[in-house]
């Protein structure tokens, strides 16, 4: 009785002292790499898992379609070049986005809609994972790296994938 009496004043003490830490102090705390928004409970996403392969040129997602809900994405790199694996609804055509001058992804067009991405996915790294939520619809998954004028999505790094 006198251990959990104490143990329940360590756990709020934790808590408070997390709150305080985190809204006062950028960069500390959960920070997730690349910057993507998380959602709540996501460490529980115990949802379907697809698998994605990307080299150059291009993106495989297997299986192709998936449940709405929780759902992460595997990412292997077999190619040579870092990557990135960005993930946008919208009801275009995976080779029909809309691009700048580089031939990148204009990812300000209001026909997409940003989900999240994983960034500077090494090459040969197979351990890369991404986890989202999805509503029904239909989404692109791609790679906007320019690197010496060469826009990996111009060079097929793309695909789509349906959320039913
Ligand atoms: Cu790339």
């Amino acid at each position: 009785m006198g251990i959990r009496h104490v143990m329940v004043l360590v756990v709020t003490g934790v808590l408070v002292g997390a709150c305080s830490t985190a809204s006062n102090s950028p960069g500390q705390g959960n920070s997730v790499a690349g910057g993507g928004s998380v959602a709540p409970g996501s460490s529980a996403a115990a949802g379907a898992t697809v698998a994605a392969a990307m080299k150059e040129w291009s993106i495989t997602l297997d299986p192709a379609t998936g449940t709405a809900g929780a759902l992460t994405f595997n990412i292997a790199n077999n190619g040579s070049f870092t990557h990135e694996f960005i993930v946008v609804k919208t009801d275009l055509a995976d080779d029909k986005l809309p691009t700048k001058a580089d031939g990148s992804v204009d990812q300000s067009d209001p026909q997409l809609t940003a989900v999240d991405e994983k960034e500077d996915i090494a090459a040969g790294s197979t351990d890369n994972t991404l986890a989202v939520t999805l509503t029904p619809g239909q989404y692109v998954v791609f790679c906007n790296l320019v690197v010496s004028g060469t826009s990996h999505y111009a060079q097929g790094l793309h695909t789509s994938f349906t959320v039913n």
